[in-house]
Formats: structure tokens, sequence, C-alpha cells
């Protein structure tokens, strides 16, 4: 057996959250990340037969079923994880329909996954089947983006172009748009069945007053995501009260969708 502290999907996810902490995106115990693991790739390092102990979960996904998650612990601070991996992070199978998660490793000290867990797995469940490449759904609250939620309007089209034209690269990332969930009640399930359906149609979704959610193939491309409407949020942000002079016409995005190779959402440009 191979030692765990050198899986790659470890180790990524261990860089992932303290650069999310650098980036001030994760302050205390905020924040979330789960990591969709091959069956294989948890085989090589762990001895999957035997279960450390098994959490309910308290909702069903049956398309989860037997599927294994890398994901952070409920209270922890990304800021910690890299110090302690096994306290702060655990990895969990899911068993009888999604209602249980069998615990393979970490949470030492007698914790679970994320407060979120619902919103993780049934936003896995709703981009599976958009993209069956897609392994991570990451959670943070990212200041700019938070800050656009009180003063931007948060119709989907009218959010999405206002990022969009904020940096010329933003389509290009995410030309499927934000998604805005109102305020609601964090931690149950109706936000993570709200979110999941706004999953359906985009790979971020904002939740007001709050923060985002991102998925992706894998961490990297993740963060990039939020990273990018994160940016162009800060952009708004600092120009929002000045005069525009200039702005991205829905003439440039179209040569960007051209030049680039992606399509916008349909109906949102002009
Ligand atoms: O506590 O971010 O949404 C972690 C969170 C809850
Ligand atoms: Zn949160």
């Amino acid at each position: 057996m191979k030692d765990i502290m050198n899986a790659p999907f470890l180790v990524e996810m261990i860089r992932t959250v303290t650069n999310m902490y650098a980036h001030g995106w994760d302050e205390r115990n905020g924040g979330n990340v789960s990591l969709l693991l091959e069956a294989d790739e948890v085989g090589a390092y762990l001895d999957t037969r035997q279960a450390i102990r098994t959490i309910p979960t308290g909702f069903s996904a049956p398309e989860l079923e037997g599927k294994s998650f890398l994901v952070t612990g409920t209270g922890k601070y990304f800021k910690n994880v890299q110090y302690d991996p096994s306290g702060n992070l655990g990895i969990v199978r899911l068993t009888d329909g999604g209602e249980k998660a069998e615990l393979l490793w970490g949470f030492s000290d007698g914790g679970q996954f994320t407060s979120e867990f619902p919103a993780h797995m049934m936003s896995h469940v709703a981009r599976l089947k958009t993209d069956p490449d897609n392994r991570v759904v990451m959670h943070c609250h990212p200041a700019n983006l938070l800050a656009m939620t009180y003063v931007h309007s948060l119709d989907e089209r009218e959010f999405t172009r206002t990022l969009w034209q904020m940096c010329t690269e933003c389509i290009v990332v995410f030309p499927d748009g934000v998604n805005v969930l109102p305020w609601m009640l964090c931690g149950t399930n109706e936000i993570g069945m709200a979110t999941a359906e706004k999953m359906t149609t985009a790979r971020l979704v904002v939740w007001s007053q709050h923060g985002i959610y991102g998925a992706g193939k894998n961490l990297d491309e993740t963060f990039g995501l939020i990273e990018t409407a994160e940016k162009a949020a800060e952009i708004y942000m600092k120009i929002a009260h000045l005069p525009r002079l200039h702005t991205i016409s829905d003439e440039a995005m179209h040569q960007l969708e051209a030049h680039f190779g992606v399509k916008a959402r349909e109906g949102y440009l002009n």
C-alpha cells in the first residue's frame, strides 16, 4: 500500500485549500471543497474493505452509490489543513443510496464532512449529468463577488454580462455564465437542491450575501474559474461608482466567441 501523504489528489487538495486561504476567500472555517476520486486511485492508498465508521448524510443520492470523495471537514480552518491533513480532511464512500457515508480515511479527531455536504453531493450529481468528467465542487467567500450581491441586480443575465464586461477573458473562461441564488439558509438540503438545480446550466453559482460555488474537471481549473470571476467582480467594485466611459461591446464579445471557439450562454449577448 502506498503512503497516502504522497497521493497526488491529497497533495493537490492541500495546496489548493492553502491557496484559497491565502487569497482571503476562506476566513475562519469558511469554505469547503469536495473531489470525486476514482476507485483505483483510492485502492492504491487505502484498504477500502474496512470503514473506520459510518456517518449518516441526511439525504439520498443514488447516482453517487459507491463513489468516494476527498472532502474538507466541518468547522475546520483551511489555514490549518497543511499542518494536519488527516484532522481537517476525510475520504468518504457513499453507500445505501447516498444516505450513508463510510469514512475510509481522515477526520481523525472524530469530526465529519462539511456542513455543506448536501450542496456538494447534489451539485456533483447535477454536473456529472452535464459533464461526465466533472470531479470538483468548490465553495468559498471571495469578498468582491460577495460585495457585488449587495449593489448589483441579481438577475443572472445582467450579473453575468457585467462580469463578462470587466475582463476580456471572462467570456472565454465561463461562457456558460454565472447563476445566482437569493439569500437562503446555508447548510440545508434546500440550498443543496437549489444549488444543484442552478449547476445544471452553469459551473458558477453565486449564493447572495454569502459566497460562490464552482465546479470543474480538476482543482486547478475550478480554482481558476472562481479566481477569474472574483477578479471581474473586483474590477466592478472599483468602477461601479464612477462614470463608465468604455466597455467591452457585444460585438467584441462575438469576436471573442469566434476567436476562442466558445459559445456564450444562449440569449446572453445582443
Ligand atoms: O462553514 O462556508 O457555507 C463553511 C461554510 C458554510
Ligand atoms: Zn460558506
